[in-house]
C-alpha cells in the first residue's frame, strides 16, 4: 500500500545503505475509541500514508492498535487528545531484534526457540519424509516467485479422515508457521497417549508456509510485510492471501485499491498461491474433516463465515462449543484467555479467507477454524521466540481436547 511503501522509503532512507527495513523508534499505540466521533477520527488513520494499522477499526472501546513513525510522534499525540490511549510498543526494532537469535540451520529436528527460515523449515520437512514411513511429501501448489508450497502429509492408517493445518498465509505472523510445524513435529514424535491417539486418528495435512514468498520477503527486507508479492505497480506488491479465495470474494472488510494491506486481488484466485492451492484442496476435499488456518495476533478461536450479512455454518452450535473446549483447554496449560465466535462479532467482517472458501465449497466440511495465536499486543506479531514452544503446547492441547470431544459426541 502507498501507506506501506512510503513508511518503508522513510525508514529505508533513515538508514541510507542498508535495504533492510528498519522500525527504530516507531512506536505502537493502543487506543481505546469511546464514542461514535472518536471511531470516525480514527478512521481517518487507515487512509494515511504514514501510519500502520496493525488491526482493525471495530467497535467503541475495542483497541485499535496504530505503529507510528518517530518524525510523526508529536503530531500524532495532538492528534490523540482526549482519547484513552497508551505507548504499547516503544520501539518496534527492539522487539524485532530481540527475535534474532544466533540462527541455526537443522534438518533432523528444528529448532523451537528460534524463528526458522523458509529453507531450514522445507528442509526439515523433506528429512521427515526421508525418516517416517508415515510421512509423505506433498506439493500444494507454486508461489508467485515459483516456490513450492510444500506440505507433508501424515498417515497412520488407512480410511482416516483429513485435518488440513494451513499457516503463514500472512507473511508476519511468524508464529504461525512456527506452531504449525512444532504440532507437526509432536504429532510424529509425542509419547503423550492423547497426542498419540489424536495423530493416529486422522490423516494430517499440513502446510505451514502457505505464503512462501512474503514469508522470505518478511524475515529478508520487510518484517512487518503481510501480502503475497506479485508485482502490481511499481510501488505496490501482492494481495491479502486470504482475501482472495473465490467464496463471497470481495463481500466486505476488503479492498480493491491495490496498494492496501488487504487488497483482495484483481478477482477471486487472481493469485497464484491461493489459486493452485484451492486446486489441491479440491482434490483431495472428499474426506476432508477439518480445515484450520492459523494466524495472529489476538487470541481468538474464529469460526466462519467472514462475509456480510452473517452467513452461519449449518452446526454453527457445536462449532462454538468444540470451540470452547479446546478454549478451556488451552488456559489449562499456562492461563492464555482466547476468546471464541463467528469472525464478524469477534474481530471484523473479511471475506474471501480460506476457511470461508473451504467450508461454502465443501458443505461436508465439518470443522472449521482460525486460530488467531498469542500474544494480545504486548509483542503483536514480533512475539519473543521464548514463547514459540509454549504458544505450541497450548495450541497442540486446544486441539487435542477439541477433537476429542468431538469424536465423543459423533460416535
Ligand atoms: O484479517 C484476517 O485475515 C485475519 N486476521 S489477521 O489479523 N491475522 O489478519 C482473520 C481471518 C478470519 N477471517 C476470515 N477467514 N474470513
Ligand atoms: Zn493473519
Amino acid at each position: 500500500m502507498i501507506m506501506k511503501a512510503l513508511l518503508v522509503l522513510f525508514a529505508t532512507l533513515a538508514l541510507g545503505h542498508s535495504t533492510k527495513v528498519r522500525y527504530d523508534n516507531f512506536e505502537v499505540y493502543r487506543i481505546y475509541p469511546q464514542n461514535e466521533e472518536q471511531l470516525n477520527a480514527l478512521r481517518e488513520i487507515e487512509g494515511h500514508p504514514s501510519y500502520s494499522l496493525w488491526n482493525d477499526i471495530t467497535h467503541i472501546n475495542k483497541n485499535v492498535d496504530v505503529m507510528v513513525a518517530p518524525h510523526l510522534r508529536n503530531q500524532f499525540r495532538d492528534f490523540l487528545c482526549g482519547f484513552n490511549y497508551r505507548v504499547w510498543i516503544q520501539d518496534v526494532q527492539k522487539l524485532i531484534d530481540a527475535e534474532e537469535g544466533p540462527s541455526e540451520k537443522a534438518t533432523r529436528d528444528l529448532n523451537f526457540r528460534q524463528y526458522n527460515d523458509l529453507d531450514t523449515i522445507y528442509d526439515w520437512m523433506r528429512n521427515l519424509a526421508e525418516t517416517y514411513p508415515e510421512v509423505t511429501l506433498v506439493e500444494g501448489g507454486r508461489s508467485y516467485e515459483n516456490r513450492p508450497i510444500l506440505g507433508v502429509k501424515v498417515s497412520f492408517k488407512p480410511g482416516n479422515k483429513i485435518v488440513f493445518l494451513e499457516g503463514g498465509i500472512h507473511a508476519r505472523e511468524w508464529i504461525a508457521p512456527a506452531t504449525v510445524t512444532y504440532i507437526l513435529d509432536q504429532l510424529l514424535t509425542s509419547t503423550d497417549p492423547a497426542v498419540r491417539s489424536l495423530a493416529e486418528s486422522r490423516d494430517w495435512y499440513v502446510f505451514p508456509l502457505v505464503n512462501p514468498d512474503g514469508y522470505e520477503f518478511s524475515r529478508i527486507e520487510d518484517r512487518l510485510w503481510r501480502k503475497t508479492r506479485k508485482p502490481y505497480t511499481k510501488l505496490c506488491f501482492g494481495a491479502d492471501a486470504n482475501r482472495n479465495w473465490g467464496y463471497h470474494w470481495n463481500d466486505g472488510g476488503s479492498t480493491t485499491f491495490i496498494c492496501a494491506d488487504t487488497f483482495a486481488g484483481k478477482e477471486a484466485f487472481s493469485e497464484i498461491e491461493t489459486k493452485t492451492l484451492s486446486e489441491y484442496i479440491t482434490t483431495i476435499a472428499d474426506d476432508l474433516e477439518a480445515y484450520i488456518g492459523f494466524h495472529s495476533y489476538s487470541q481468538f478461536l474464529l469460526i466462519p463465515f467472514g462475509h456480510k450479512g452473517l452467513e452461519v455454518p449449518a452446526n454453527n452450535k457445536e462449532l462454538h462449543h468444540l470451540g470452547n473446549v479446546a478454549k478451556d483447554a488451552i488456559a489449562k496449560r499456562y492461563g492464555t484467555e482466547y476468546v471464541v465466535g463467528n469472525v464478524p462479532e469477534v474481530i471484523y467482517v473479511a471475506s474471501g479467507g480460506s476457511f470461508d472458501w473451504v467450508l461454502g465449497t465443501f458443505r461436508h466440511v465439518k470443522l472449521a477454524y482460525t486460530f488467531e495465536l498469542r500474544d494480545q499486543g504486548q509483542s503483536g506479531f514480533l512475539l519473543p521466540p521464548s514463547q514459540i514452544i509454549p504458544t505450541g503446547e497450548e495450541t497442540l492441547d486446544g486441539l487435542v481436547a477439541l477433537f476429542k470431544e468431538y469424536d465423543a459426541s459423533n460416535k
